[in-house]
């Protein structure tokens, strides 16, 4: 490949190799062009994830793909006749570092975003067809490589069963249409019916996260058929007379068969705020630990448009920051260590974490943390009033939630991996453009459990000018002036040339 590269294990816990998380300046150095570097991890959490390049907006490219973790007791008792893996992309015609390069520039004074091209499923133009067995039970397992938009994803005639969001095992809902966001999965279950012969199902970009025009609904949908298999042969264990009576089955819901035009628009999209985890694990009280959050998108004169949530727009360090946190000692519970440009928040082992966040702007934002599945304790339009019995108290676990526009939301989870983790906007562009901050979980903790592997440091020779120490490459303590004037900033960024030189050769 002829650009600096990475890649990061969406869903990851990476309990105990955060040095495989992968994304640039977070983790790792860019893998420079001929150079390689392996990736080591325990495959956990179970459920349909995905992989993705984590370097700038690489993965819009198509360096991506599905990452299935099979949980078998789960999945048995789910008693589904099949597996169906699909995806959802937005794509563009132009390549990823020219639009990041036109999206940064000071000449895009509102932080316009460019418009997808089209919509994807499976990362083709040509939706795959169905082949369903009436009264067979089959779970769709669907994953978002997008990198801007959401799509909302239906089946005529048929309900669809939620059992898992981003890997995480919910109480089965049912519902008429999931609505999914760039790097979310979700899990549900479709029963095969009577009216096969003529069903299909579409799959629809939404526009309200869209700054530009909007596409033709023939651009923006895919609708693809849905045909009867062959029902003859059948499967031991699963009954044959369609009178399943599970927890999961769409039986008493009648329907007047119809078929999906490009007219088509949603209802009954499904609230993921609103599922309940299958372990009912309660909302955690007791918090230790509160960050608090806000869109800010700001015009800076000379530079561009960019978008902080916290401390300053996310700016790639010189260290990485989880290098930084490894061999700084005690200096690695200041954030002053990782530079204001890295937005870091230093946590303690085994808080109880609150990231409570605003957004006052027009449009949503997918977050997604690294590290974690958290719950998602609140979320709501305005601001949350305070009160702790206004919150969810069986709440859904999930990676990757969104920000309502005008709106907020709450989630919580136990500092119980130290490491250091990404939490940023997964519209791509965003994240380039700073909508991002640190997570320096325990880096006392992880300063005895983990060490910099050999690579992660031969990566950043061929790329960086240093690789340990704080983040001005130094090993004694900053002060605030040292670590706002020293370290990488958007005001202040003293890369090398070479890095982040993501441009086609
Ligand atoms: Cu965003």
């Amino acid at each position: 490949m002829n650009e600096t590269t990475s890649l990061h294990f969406h869903g990851m816990y990476q309990n105990g190799t955060v040095a495989a998380d992968g994304p640039v300046g977070v983790a790792q150095c860019g893998i420079a062009p001929g150079r390689y570097f392996q990736y080591r991890f325990v495959g956990n959490p179970a459920g349909t994830h995905w992989w993705h390049s984590h370097e700038k907006a690489q993965y819009t490219d198509g360096l991506r793909g599905k990452m299935i973790i099979h949980d078998p007791v789960w999945e048995a008792s789910l008693k589904v006749h099949r597996q169906i893996y699909l995806s959802v992309s937005d794509w563009w015609h132009q390549q990823s570092p020219f639009m990041v390069h036109d999206y940064l520039s000071p000449n895009n004074t509102d932080g316009s975003l460019p418009t997808p091209n089209s919509f994807l499923l499976n990362d083709s133009r040509a939706p795959p067809r169905f082949r369903l067995k009436r009264d067979r039970r089959y779970l769709v397992r669907i994953v978002s490589f997008a990198g801007l938009v959401c799509g909302q994803f239906h089946i005529a005639n048929h309900t669809l069963t939620v059992v898992a969001i981003d890997g995480e095992p919910v109480r089965p809902a049912i519902t008429d249409t999931i609505a999914i966001c760039a790097g979310q999965s979700y899990d549900f279950i479709v029963l095969g019916n009577q009216y096969e012969q003529a069903a299909n199902y579409i799959l629809k970009m939404t526009t309200d996260m869209l700054t530009g025009p909007i596409p033709s609904s023939q651009t923006r949908a895919l609708i693809g058929d849905i045909a009867l298999e062959n029902n003859t042969s059948i499967a031991a264990g699963i009954s044959p007379n369609g009178s399943f009576t599970g927890p999961y089955g769409s039986q008493g819901v009648s329907y007047i068969p119809t078929l999906l035009n490009f007219n088509w628009t949603a209802q009954g999209i499904l609230d993921d705020a609103t599922l309940v985890p299958l372990d009912n694990e309660p909302l955690f009280k007791n918090v230790t630990r509160r960050i608090n959050f806000r869109t800010n998108q700001v015009y800076y004169e000379g530079i561009g448009s960019r978008i902080s949530i916290g401390i300053q727009p996310y700016t790639e360090p010189r260290v990485p920051s989880l290098q930084s946190a490894l061999t700084t000692g005690q200096l690695a519970l200041d954030w002053t260590t990782y530079g204001p440009g890295t937005s870091p928040y230093v946590v303690r082992h085994n808080d109880i974490v609150e990231i409570y966040m605003e957004n006052p702007q027009i449009w949503p934002h997918p977050m997604h943390l690294h590290g974690h599945n958290f719950q998602i304790a609140g979320r709501g339009l305005g601001s949350w009033d305070g009160n702790e019995d206004s919150l969810y108290q069986t709440p859904a676990r999930r990676n990757n939630l969104v920000i309502p526009p005008f709106g907020w939301f709450l989630i919580r989870f136990i500092a119980d991996n130290p490491g250091v983790w990404f939490l940023h906007c997964h519209i791509d562009l965003h994240l380039v453009g700073g909508m991002a901050a640190t997570i320096v979980e325990a880096p006392d903790v992880l300063q005895l459990q983990q060490r910099i592997p050999i690579q992660n440091i031969e990566a950043c020779k061929a790329d960086y000018r240093c690789s340990v120490g704080t983040c001005n490459c130094r090993l004694d303590k900053l002060s605030e002036e040292e670590s706002n004037e020293q370290c990488n900033t958007i005001f202040n960024n003293v890369n090398p040339a070479r890095y982040g030189a993501l441009l086609p050769c």
